[in-house]
């Protein structure tokens, strides 16, 4: 389809979609969530509950507690319940509840509750995540658990209610089922649904069949099998996280809204800028913190999931998820950056992206052939701004079927490729789970068995964009060997050939159906395993982006070894290995550009940090006010990508014109400029979790008034404190400083003053070129200054470091350094510098993990060093290999610049600073 037909066509679709609330249930039209949410009430109202108790008998201590719960029906029937209680690496303990389902038999389908979602989500083999269990108490009450080096964790389970209390530092902070909202709908045959009721606490709603529009023909072969529980966060006033949701960053109290946080990967057509719906992705995963303490919850579920969220002296959460097994982590630690590093120990760290991918990426629906894609790349360096990849929506290729080209449009892809080499800068196409029918791809899916699979095990056959399609089943372990193919490096690869620049963008991915049920797959499907999709639905997205990364891993083996880069939509728990994510479809409006800030800090805090929004808006024009202000946000998304539907108009950065181009440009080359801070912070991001954008409450969780700003940030570790203008027409912003340390000024990094008698709110004026920033004294930044075209040609440029001083005089801050691209680094190529201010010196010190690496780096310096807060010094004494000399000192009001030293990055090296009264008495 192209050209008019398109428009016509994504004219006709664009109406259809217009109101699109009615394709989405809510949690009145959904049986599970409906029948969980009226058990509550009646919980509530009545004060019982349907009876859950651990059978004291079946309790058995090994490296793990096991035994059996027992739910007792109306009429004294008991279902058995085996659970589990562990102790998993980083000090987390975990719950699972499952089902003994061995005598039941549907046909065709796997009959256990699907319980391989822990294992998707863990980086590694579930057993060795697991930590033998010491110090164990049962009595015929509970089982008391102590763990930890210090015996500072202790988990309470309570035999009666089968209520889990986890305290750390003899202090309750997470309480589950302490309110009996515990619902574990077993399996019963449907005739005999009623004796298997509680009539005056439960509903049957939709046990057995879905009322909603588009999803009456779900099977529910297993009738009501949903599992739910109540988590308390005890003496916390906010909880975060539960991606991906358009919404604040402090989550809300959704109790008496029909919309609690939905966790359901589908294609949200038009999103709305603040909503509980649910969105591409998920990630289970909540996070909360208050002075002292910081607790996690992993809820191990990869079905559609509810999470309420109830907020007083406490905040109470309800999850409620379609089916599966119950299973969940409970992490605590002193600080909210430790709660990430022990979901890491599980789930694993960021894979650390080669450096052009957070570059700046030009992307829109679509650059229309080679002509077009050269002439952008042109146009880039005729303006002298940089930028690292150009992008190729799905457009590029012949009819929509992936793994082709449009011939007329793109004749020699190799040729494109090779020209956009030259300039240090690459190509990202995209490649969708959709695979049209009536081509040679599709049909060895087909033919194969390796595609998604209806109800009656026949390949799933339905629409997307190219028409009627077959969706690869990327949890079949035979469709990778055929990906792998697919993404061979090697010159009879007709599509990608032995091109190094070349990579991927994996879209459409939760999998979107256009006449699925709330566009998505219908839920009776089967996967490999014959597992219903009901039950693993969230996790198809990061299968599918998994494929892919396995593949290209095949692709770069022998020659380059690079990191692949892949950008998915649809994510979960555990994606942060392997891909980037973005917040989808989002339009040209001021509102969008203000929750894209909240919307990657929450991804931030729950380990997915490689996240950004589509600069400009995805539907529709932007003013060039919103369009410069939203690259001015932009540049601080990890993933910093702009993007445009086909009906929008063009809107690089040269389009809008001046003064609007040149404050683009201004932003774009401060992006460029930070990229060694940004690059630190993924660094560090990937081996410990932490957030490379960061909510004031990581830094300051000592101060109450923090918790609830989401427009304000720093990144990573750099103690660089940023608010971006979000607002039409803004004179001025106000300014949360956290602490009483001192912060200077820096915006659009320009050195300035310390701001006087810090703590608190203070307004700034701002016009249509400034990013607001500050730098907390004691940090040192370390920055790239010199233009250039794209990050690669960056390589060998020298440093810049900005110093800010505390109180004290003392400061300390880290870089990262390694080959820019390949896993060498992970045999030892890699150096971190350390930077420190002290006494009146600055030094640096180097360790690599190879001394042939750090030999590399021989021709690389730190050219300049900036103090913010030491105006009176006149000069600076240069120690470098043994060696003694004096580098001129500029002097500025509020700060001095020391420039022409060549202080080797691979070296120590220290600065001796000289006052005015120490110079005086020389
Ligand atoms: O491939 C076209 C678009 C893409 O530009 C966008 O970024 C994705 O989120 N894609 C969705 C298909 C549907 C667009 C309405």
């Amino acid at each position: 389809m192209q050209g008019f037909q398109l428009l016509v066509f994504c004219c006709i679709w664009l109406q259809a979609w217009a109101a699109k609330d009615y394709l989405f249930k809510n949690c009145d039209q959904l049986g599970f969530c409906s029948r969980n949410r009226h058990y509550r009430h009646q919980v509530e109202a009545s004060g019982s509950h349907i009876p859950y108790f651990v059978d004291p008998q079946s309790i058995k201590v090994e490296d793990k507690v096991t035994g059996t719960i027992l739910k007792k029906l109306e009429l004294n029937e008991l279902i058995w319940l085996p659970f589990e209680l562990s102790l998993l690496k980083g000090d987390n303990i975990r719950f699972k509840i499952d089902e003994d389902r061995s005598d039941v038999q549907v046909k065709g389908v796997n009959p256990k509750r699907y319980d391989e979602t822990a294992q998707a989500i863990f980086d590694g083999p579930e057993e060795q995540k697991i930590e033998s269990l010491e110090k164990v108490e049962v009595t015929k009450e509970k089982v008391t658990v102590v763990y930890g080096n210090q015996d500072q964790y202790k988990a309470v389970l309570d035999l009666n209610q089968v209520a889990l209390t986890v305290y750390y530092n003899d202090e309750a902070q997470v309480s589950f089922n302490s309110k009996q909202l515990l619902n574990f709908e077993h399996y019963r045959p449907q005739k005999e649904n009623e004796k298997h009721v509680h009539s005056q606490l439960e509903l049957t709603f939709d046990m057995w069949k879905d009322s909603f529009e588009d999803a009456k023909h779900d099977t529910r072969k297993f009738g009501p099998e949903s599992v739910a529980a109540d988590l308390v966060f005890n003496g916390f006033e906010h909880v975060y996280g539960i991606p991906e949701h358009a919404d604040s960053l402090s989550l809300k109290d959704t109790t008496e809204t029909q919309w609690p946080y939905r966790l359901y990967n589908v294609d949200i057509f038009e999103y709305y800028a603040e909503s509980r719906m649910p969105m591409y992705g998920s990630i289970p995963i909540m996070i909360a913190s208050k002075p002292d303490v910081s607790v996690g919850v992993l809820w191990l579920n990869s079905a559609d999931t509810y999470v309420d969220v109830r907020k007083g002296k406490d905040v109470t959460t309800h999850w409620i998820s379609e089916a599966g097994v119950l299973d969940l982590v409970i992490l605590i630690g002193e600080k909210p950056a430790s709660i990430n590093n022990n979901l890491g120990l599980l789930s694993g760290f960021v894979g650390l992206p080669q450096l052009f991918a957070l570059g700046y990426h030009q992307c829109r629906w679509n650059y229309n052939d080679e002509d077009d894609v050269l002439d952008i790349n042109k146009k880039f360096d005729e303006h002298e701004i940089p930028y690292d990849t150009i992008w190729l929506d799905v457009d590029y290729t012949d009819k929509r079927q992936y793994f082709t080209w449009e011939p007329d449009a793109f004749p020699d892809p190799i040729r494109m490729l090779r020209k956009l080499d030259h300039t240090g800068r690459n190509l990202v196409i995209l490649i969708d789970p959709h695979l049209k029918l009536g081509y040679e791809v599709s049909e060895y899916v087909d033919k194969a068995g390796i595609g998604h699979k209806d109800a009656l095990n026949n390949t799933y056959k339905h629409h997307c964009w190219p028409g009627e399609s077959v969706w690869i089943d990327s949890l079949n372990p035979s469709a990778q060997g055929y990906w792998d193919k697919l993404h061979e490096m090697s010159t009879e690869n007709k599509v990608l050939g032995e091109a190094e620049n070349i990579h991927f963008w994996n879209d459409m991915s939760e999998p979107s159906v256009f006449d699925g049920p709330e566009t998505s797959a219908h839920k009776d499907n089967l996967h490999y395993g014959n597992w219903e999709h009901r039950s693993l639905h969230n996790l198809v997205g990061k299968s599918f982006h998994e494929l892919t990364y396995n593949a290209l891993l095949k692709r770069y083996e022998d020659k380059t070894r690079q990191r692949p880069f892949i950008l998915t939509r649809s994510y979960f728990a555990g994606s942060q290995r392997t891909a980037a994510m973005w917040t989808g479809d989002n339009m040209a409006k001021w509102e969008y550009l203000k929750t894209s800030i909240p919307m990657v800090l929450t991804s931030n805090v729950v380990n997915m940090p490689f996240a950004g929004a589509d600069v400009g808006g995805f539907f529709g024009d932007p003013s060039k006010e919103l369009l410069t202000r939203w690259y001015q946000t932009g540049i601080w998304y990890p993933f910093f990508r702009a993007h445009a539907h086909l009906d929008s108009r063009r809107r690089e950065p040269w389009v809008p014109g001046e003064p609007f181009t040149g404050h683009i440009k201004d932003a774009l080359r401060l992006r460029y400029a930070l990229l060694p801070a940004f690059y630190t912070a993924f660094y560090e991001s990937s081996t410990n979790g932490s957030p490379v954008i960061r909510p004031l409450f990581y830094a300051n969780p000592e101060n109450p008034d923090v918790y609830g700003i989401d427009d304000q940030f720093f990144l990573g570790n750099t103690g660089l404190m940023v608010k971006p203008v979000t607002e039409q027409n803004a004179r001025s912003v106000q300014i949360y400083i956290p602490d009483n340390e001192v912060y200077y000024e820096y915006t659009n990094s320009v050195p300035g003053k310390a701001i006087k008698d810090s703590l608190g709110s203070v307004k700034k004026a701002v016009s249509l070129g400034d990013i607001p920033m500050y730098i907390k004294g004691g940090s040192i930044l370390p920055r790239k200054d010199r233009y250039r075209r794209s990050s690669k040609l960056m390589h060998n440029d020298p440093y810049h470091l900005v110093v800010a001083l505390d109180k004290d005089g003392n400061a300390e801050g880290l870089l990262y350094l390694d080959d820019e691209e390949s896993f060498r680094y992970r045999d030892g190529d890699f150096g971190i510098a350390a930077f420190e201010a002290k006494e009146d010196t600055i030094s640096g010190n180097f360790v690599s993990g190879n001394p042939e690496f750090a030999d590399q780096l021989e021709h690389i310096f730190v050219e300049k060093i900036t103090v913010l807060g030491a105006d009176d010094v006149t000069g600076a004494e240069i120690s470098q290999d043994g060696k003694t000399g004096l580098a001129s000192v500029k002097k500025h009001d509020g700060y001095v610049e020391i420039v022409g030293a060549k202080l080797r990055i691979n070296k120590s090296w220290s600065v001796k600073l000289q006052h005015s009264s120490a110079h005086d008495e020389l």
